[in-house]
């Protein structure tokens, strides 16, 4: 760490509480200064915390956390929070294994009041929390901050139709930074934008002088005055009135010496009910490089803090997201019915380059990822093919939509499923660990998963021609493996998987993109002198009963393997094996999953040298079967 005039000696809020208004103000620079130099080493979400620092010094100053609940919404801006709550000496862990997680996480501090990393949860926590401090008759306040962008996941509103009605006082600080990853979409944040129009802001923000010194008393005395006075100065804070919110705002959340006063009234009234305070911020504030950037700087790799250059990992190789969105583009030239859809992820799931080839046919629909799934259902009715491309984890999201609108009607919306597996960084909240589970589960579907981005292509080139029943395609956060792409007329056959290397003693049945750490276990293995079958078996659902059946019978040991948690492939070659009695010939099965644990940020090699799916315990798994019935030989010998 530089050597900060101030924000040496800050190690916890009580510690800024010493700080008067202009010292606050050089910390917010310092501060600034420091988030800006860890993130040029660890990569990160930077965007959203430049944009909070204020904020950040401002709620800690005023409230007294953590017996003040403050509650960050994705808590993918909360690092200055994290520098100021007492792990300022740790901050360049961020998002390393062993290190410190990139969002809030309970079990990390006791100012992260409740962990996050997918959005819009705050307001509920929140609410939760100050129902509780109700009935316990405890006075502390509960604050949530979320995002304009996290304003537009239903369970925002939810939760606000609920506070509404709740005599529980809640803060909820919508902080506007008019930005998502993306640009924001929607209702919703037009009608933000039309609260900011030039003059009632900043008319406000020489109000806010004059309101706030009389503000405080008239707050707590039910603040008539001061709350006509808002009301007439920025009547567009109705939604949130007709809500059952006291709206107080815009406020300019840069600005220490409005911020203050406001939270500092809100903190000491004694109103019942929630109260929203809506500010408005800039994502990336104050570094030229973050505020000019498309996406503000929302996620960035390692940069040169002069240059704003990230130092991103060249690679010729494109990674599985391009591929699919490439792929998808040339079916869209020729099938005018594909629609390609993203919740809130245009850039991350590749839906940006559809949109910019169909500007017509691409929708984003905010981070609303229940209702991306049932709008695809709607589609499908009337003929069209929606891809819905989607995060594996976000995809949880809408597991009803996914059973009760489209499964249960056989609807054909195909999903893309994206980052399947460890990703990395983001931790256990971002991991696609459970899509193989509980698609599978699912009658209709077919669920498949990629070995590489050749089988990518022909997934997606399958998944044109399902037209009676919901499909889905999963496939790794990252690069391929640079093989030769084929053609969009290639297809494969619907449950049917494929041999990729014939061996006698042991088959490895491989579903999606651990295949090639298969091939190099099965080299290893041939070392030892075992011969190894491997299969790609492409379908989760349905299974090729025929292939394991064969593969059964010709092999001492059947181990299969896929990058998702319990329930999933394995589970279905267990149960149609134990169904068939084959357990009773003696055949040695093992499945290889992601264990029964949620495993922490690290880089996606150490996941899966974590998680036991790399080539060496592939190796290991094999030995251990085969070994296994020597020793079930040998116990029964002695018996
Ligand atoms: C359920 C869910 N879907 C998608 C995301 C990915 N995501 C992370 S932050 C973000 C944008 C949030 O925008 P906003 O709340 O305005 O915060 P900002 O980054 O602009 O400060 C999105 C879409 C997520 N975290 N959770």
């Amino acid at each position: 760490m530089q050597n900060y005039r101030l924000l040496n000696n800050i190690n916890y809020p009580t510690d800024l509480k010493k700080l008067n208004v202009e010292e606050l103000k050089k910390l917010a620079a310092e501060l600034r200064t420091e988030l800006i130099d860890v993130v040029s080493e660890t990569g990160g979400h930077l965007g959203a915390g430049l944009g909070v620092i204020e904020l950040t010094i401002a709620l800690h100053y005023i409230f007294d956390t953590p017996k003040d609940k403050l509650v960050w919404d994705v808590g993918h801006q909360s690092y200055p929070h994290k520098i100021l709550t007492g792990r300022k000496n740790e901050i360049r862990t961020l998002r390393q294994g062993n290190g410190l997680s990139g969002f809030t996480k309970r079990s990390e501090s006791e100012y992260d009041t409740f962990g996050a990393g997918h959005s819009s949860t705050s307001i509920s926590s929140s609410l939760g929390i100050a129902v509780a401090k109700s009935l316990s008759n405890n006075q502390n306040n509960v604050v949530a901050v979320i995002g304009d962008g996290s304003m537009s996941a239903g369970m925002a509103y939810e939760a606000m139709n609920n506070a509404g009605i709740t005599k529980s006082k809640l803060i909820v600080i919508l902080n506007d930074n008019d930005m998502s990853i993306a640009r924001p979409v929607g209702a919703m944040s037009s009608y933000l934008a039309r609260l900011l129009s030039g003059k009632i802001y900043f008319g406000f923000r020489k109000a806010i002088k004059l309101v706030t010194s009389s503000f405080s008393e008239q707050f707590s005395n039910k603040a008539h005055k001061a709350e006509d006075f808002l009301k007439g100065m920025v009547t567009g804070g109705t939604l949130f009135s007709e809500l059952g919110f006291y709206y107080i705002g815009p406020i300019d959340g840069h600005n220490l010496e409005a911020l203050l006063p406001v939270l500092k009234n809100v903190k000491n009234s004694k109103h019942k009910g929630p109260i929203l305070i809506h500010t408005i911020t800039k994502k990336g504030k104050g570094y030229e490089p973050a505020e000019k950037a498309k996406d503000k700087y929302h996620g960035v790799s390692k940069f040169n803090i002069i240059t704003g250059e990230q130092k991103k990992s060249f690679s010729k190789i494109p990674s599985f997201t391009k591929i699919f969105a490439d792929t998808l583009i040339q079916h869209a030239e020729k099938d005018t019915k594909i629609i390609g859809i993203t919740a809130a992820m245009p850039s991350g799931t590749g839906m940006d380059l559809f949109g910019n080839k169909f500007p017509d046919r691409m929708f984003d629909v905010g981070i609303a990822e229940q209702h991306a799934t049932t709008f695809a259902a709607g589609l499908t009715t009337e003929g069209y093919k929606p891809y819905v491309a989607i995060y594996s984890t976000f995809l949880q999201r809408a597991f009803d939509q996914v059973v009760h609108d489209v499964a249960i009607q056989s609807l054909p919306v195909r999903f893309a499923i994206d980052r399947a597996g460890p990703v990395g960084a983001d931790g256990s909240t971002h991991a696609g660990s459970f899509d193989i589970a509980y698609l599978t589960t699912l009658p209709n579907f077919v669920v498949m998963a990629a070995s590489d981005e050749a089988e990518l292509v022909r997934m997606i080139n399958t998944s044109t021609i399902i037209n009676n029943k919901p499909c889905s395609f999963r496939y790794p956060r990252g690069n391929g493996f640079g093989v030769t792409l084929p053609n969009i007329t290639e297809m494969i056959s619907v449950g049917k998987g494929r041999i990729v290397k014939e061996g006698k003693n042991v088959a490895i049945l491989s579903l999606g993109a651990r295949l090639q750490e298969c091939l190099k276990a099965s080299e290893l293995l041939n070392q030892k002198g075992i011969s190894v079958t491997v299969a790609d078996m492409r379908f989760a659902k349905p299974i090729d009963q025929d292939l394991i059946l064969e593969l059964c019978l010709n092999h001492e040991a059947l181990i299969t393997i896929e990058e998702g948690s319990i329930g999933g492939f394995g589970s279905h070659v267990m149960q149609f094996l134990s169904n068939r009695g084959i357990f009773d010939k003696g055949i040695k099965l093992r499945s290889m999953i992601l264990p029964d644990i949620f495993i922490d940020q690290d880089t996606q090699e150490n996941i899966y040298k974590k998680a036991g799916l790399d080539s060496i315990s592939i190796e290991e798994k094999v030995l251990e079967a085969l070994k296994s019935n020597v020793v079930l030989s040998k116990a029964k010998s002695v018996s």
